[in-house]
Formats: C-alpha cells, structure tokens, sequence
C-alpha cells in the first residue's frame, strides 16, 4: 500500500483523503488513465468457465473500477471473509495498480466491490453464490466464504484478460454488467497430480493450486507414493524418504515433501478453498517403500530403486504384521496433518497380490483408516472389498462396464469419476503431442469435454450417486511446471465445468467459443497452454 502511494504520489497525483471516513487515503492520477480497452462485449456474464447456473448479461450495468474503488466486508466480518477480501485485493492490485484498500464498514455509497457473507439466495448452499454487477459496484454475496471465493473466481473472468497480469497493465477495467447464481452440480471437483514418478516441489503444486482454485476446483489429490518415489516424510520411518524419495522416473534426483513443507502446501490450498487428499498407493505400487526397508518384503529383501514406468509389478507382503505396523504409523502420521475427511488408500493395478491377498490387505488397512478419522478413497478396485460407504471408489477404466462399482453405488458409496479416456490429463492430444502417454486413447480438447458423470458407468447414472469429478495428471512423462500446463490447460477447464456446471449448460459450441476467450487470460497468467486446432483461439 505505502509503496503504491508513493508510486503514484511521484506521477503528480492528487491524493484524495479519506480519512474522514475512516478509510486509508486513496490516489488517483491522470496517468492511470484507461488506454484501449478491448470492447467489454467480447466477454459478458454468460462467459464465465465453469459455466453458471444462471447469468443474466447487462451491458448497461458495466462498473468500472478506478483509483478509488475499494473492496468492502460488512464490519465485523470473519476472518474467512476478510481472507476471500484480501485475496481478491491481492488479484487486483498487481496489473490494476489501484489502492484498493480492504475495508470493514457499510456501503456509504462509495464505488465498491462488496463482498457479503449471508443473505445469499438459498439456493447457492455452501458453495454458491450471487454475483451482481452494476454501475455503482459490484456486490458479491454468498453463504459462505467459500462461496465467496467462487464468486471471487467469477468476478476475476469480468475484468479484461491483462487483470491476469503480474505487473501494471493500462486499459479501462470495466467489469461486464449483469447478474449470476451459480453453484455447483457436484461437491468435489478434483485434480489429482502423480508427485511420485516425478517429483514436483512445493512452489510447483502450489502454482498448479493457484491454477485450479481459479476453475472452481476444491480438491488436489496428491499421489505421494508409488514404485518410482515416496514423497512425504514418515518420521517413524526415515528411510522411506531417504532411500524411497532419492530417485524418479528416469533417474532425477526425486525429492519429498517434509511434513512441515506439506502442512504448508495443505494450508495454502486451504487460503484457496481447496482440500488436500493424500493418497499413499498399495498393496502394489509400492517398490519405493520396499527398497526402503527389507522387511516390507516376504523374501526379506530389498528390491533395487525402480526408474521405469512398468506397473503392477510390486506388492506389500500381506501375510506379515510388520506391512500393518508400517501402514498404521504411515496412515497416522499423514492423517494427523491432513485436516481434510479423505486418506487415499490406493488400490489400483495390483496385479502381483492375488485377489484373496488383496481382499486381506484391505481388511487390515480400512479399519487403520477410519481409526485415524478418515474415509477412504481408493481407485475402483476397492469396490471388489466391499468397503464401507464412506469410502469412496474413483473408476480410472473407459469400458464404462463395472459391476463392483455398481454395487458398490447400489449399497451408498459415492463414486467418483476419471475415466481415463476423458479426465486422465497424461494422455496425449494427438499423435503428436510432444508429452503423455496414450494407451487410453487420444484426449483432445473436444473428447476431454464431451462426456457425462452419469453415463460414464452403466448404472451409475443419479448425481446423487456420484462424489464428483477428478481430472487426473499422472506424471511418467512430465517433470516442470511447464509440462504440466501444456497437459492440463485447457483440457482441466473442461472437467472443471463437467463438475460444476449443471448438465443443461453441456454445449460444446458454445464451450469453445467461451474457452477460445481464455486463450489470452491463460497468457497473462503465464500458463504455457496447448493451443488445439479445435478451438477457434482469439
Ligand atoms: C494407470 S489408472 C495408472 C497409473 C499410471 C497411469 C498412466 C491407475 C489408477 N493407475 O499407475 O500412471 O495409468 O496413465
């Protein structure tokens, strides 16, 4: 703030005081003038990606924001409210170069974006909210701070791609008139990023975070173990990291994340709404743990660090307690870090533990769970077990045929859904595409878009029976943050609108036309996004 205000106080600008209400002093400056603006109809309420609920555009109602625009709470606002304020302060501020201070008081009138918890209509429920935008502000209202926060998301894809930008931009910033209800189809909406074939530090989830919270995604589920790495530190169990997390896929360096670093990441998605799911995988998967330690292997012995990409190779011992001892301190430990409900459980491509091994395992390991608090996730194979129903199977295949995973809806577990050949964002685009793997298929933009939760597995077709959407990033061959964005952007976009927007809005046309206006947000953010011939990119 003081140094904005110097900023500006240098270019001769009048400094506006406030004081008098109580509000910090403003600048405003002839040089901050608006330069060409692109028109404000190239982008309306109705543009919005994941679309909403309802969007009723108002060119006459545009609000433009100014030197003196503020971002006002109701005095006495929470905490959480105050946080949603800040962060949009913190979105704005950079490429607007305006003050806009965050305060606390009622609206005398003064050009503002208002950010109201309560008095929302009904239904935007927990997660929802009301964005209505005219002349003489914005107000944004919602019964939660997280609805807030979406609405936040809303507001940020009003204002012309360059608010995206991290230094001062010069241009009108008209936010589009209108008025949105929105709220989701599906309460979890999940990207899942494969730390353990390739590593990826702190900063890197945290920017792909920054990235997803912008969709309206609420969920990263972090696969911190598999035959190529163990990523998180078990303090009850040091070689885990120190052998385990000592190589990747290829042969890097690998890395692992101390509990201190992934509390951190855990309460910077938190900052943004989005809860963290551990997943430790097993009973296969699990080479890293067991070049680890001997004695997670029946032969006693510890198999060499594993570098390829082969699955299904490896298997905890399931006839020995210490697989038991090990699991219940791993599952402790992470679960005692991890405020949200889920711990995953893994489950997939166990192809070297026989089927009656596999039911075993998972008797022993889902009572370790629900001892520590949590519900299981795990892939849909765990449905053979007949987990309870707070467990929830995410179905990876494409045939679209399962009957575990039919009964298991049948009998109240929530599904959710991956299918590989729409939401897994390792696959390739085309033929082509420079990254990926493509055994489930090419996925372009149009085919990760086109599909449906409920008719993604036969019998599984009420919302009601299913959790959410999860667009998975399994990371064999990606290993920057680079790599990432070229796989998940744009197809993470269309998932995120599978799962929050209702069906009736399902319209690849339009979709495009609307994704073809994130091409140049996406570039002001710095996302290196792939740029498919199916969408007509502005
Ligand atoms: C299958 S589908 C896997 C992962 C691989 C991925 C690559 C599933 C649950 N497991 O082990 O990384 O394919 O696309």
């Amino acid at each position: 703030m003081t140094k904005r205000l110097s900023r500006t106080s240098l270019l001769g600008t009048a400094v506006v005081s406030l004081m008098a209400l109580g509000l910090p002093a403003v600048a405003t400056s002839a040089s901050a003038a608006p330069a060409a603006a692109h028109p404000v109809s190239e982008r309306t309420v109705a543009d919005v990606i994941p679309a909403p609920v309802q969007a009723k555009a108002n060119p006459k109602a545009d609000f433009t924001l100014s030197p003196l625009t503020v971002i006002r709470t109701d005095f006495g606002a929470s905490p959480d409210t105050k946080q949603v304020a800040n962060y949009l302060a913190g979105l704005l501020r950079p490429s607007t170069g305006y003050p806009l201070p965050v305060i606390a008081a009622p609206n005398f009138g003064w050009p503002a974006i208002s950010l109201v918890l309560g008095h929302a209509d009904p239904s935007a429920g927990t997660e929802g909210y009301q964005l209505d935008v005219a002349k003489s502000g914005v107000t944004l209202r919602a019964n939660t701070a997280t609805g807030l926060f979406e609405g936040v998301q809303s507001l940020r894809q009003l204002l012309p791609s360059q608010v995206e930008a991290k230094t001062v931009q010069h241009t009108k910033w008209t936010v589009s008139g209108g008025a949105i209800l929105d709220y989701p189809r599906f309460g979890t909406r999940s990207a899942m990023l494969d730390v353990a074939r390739h590593f990826f530090n702190p900063t890197q989830v945290e920017t792909y975070i920054d990235q997803l919270s912008q969709y309206k995604i609420n969920t990263l589920h972090l696969h911190l173990a598999d035959d190529q790495g163990w990523r998180i530190e078990i303090k009850s169990w040091p070689n885990l990291t120190k052998i385990g997390g000592s190589t990747e896929v290829g042969g890097g360096a690998g890395g692992f994340y101390t509990q201190a670093q992934y509390t951190d990441i855990v309460k910077y998605a938190a900052a943004r709404h989005i809860t963290i799911v551990p997943e430790i995988d097993m009973p296969g998967h699990t080479n890293a743990a067991q070049a680890s330690y001997p004695e997670l292997n029946c032969t006693g012995i510890a198999p060499p660090l594993y570098t390829g990409t082969d699955v299904g190779f490896s298997s905890y011992c399931v006839s020995s307690p210490t697989t038991y001892k090990f699991l219940d301190d791993v599952i402790r430990e992470i679960s005692a870090i991890t405020p949200g409900k889920y711990f995953g459980v893994g489950g997939d491509e166990a192809h070297s533990t026989s089927a009656a091994d596999y039911a075993t395992f998972y008797s022993h390991v889902l009572p370790i769970v629900a001892k520590y608090g949590k519900a299981a996730v795990g892939w849909h194979e765990i449905a053979t077990v007949t987990p309870p129903v707070s467990a929830v199977p995410e179905y990876w295949d494409t045939s679209g045929t399962n009957a575990d995973v039919v009964a298991a809806a049948a009998r109240g577990n929530k599904i959710l859904m991956a299918p590989a050949n729409k939401a897994y964002l390792d696959q390739k685009y085309n033929v082509d595409s420079p990254l990926g793997l493509d055994w489930a298929g090419l996925v372009e933009v149009k085919d990760a878009y086109d599909w449906d939760p409920a008719t993604t597995v036969k019998g599984v077709d009420k919302d009601s029976e299913i959790a959410g959407v999860e667009a998975a990033l399994w990371s064999e061959t990606i290993s920057t943050s680079d790599n990432i964005e070229y796989l998940a952007f744009p197809r993470l976009l269309g998932d995120a609108e599978i799962a929050w927007s209702p069906k009736s809005t399902h319209n690849w046309d339009n979709y495009s036309q609307r994704l073809a206006k994130q091409g140049p947000r996406m570039t002001a953010e710095g996302i290196d996004f792939y740029r498919s011939p199916q969408v007509n990119w502005q």
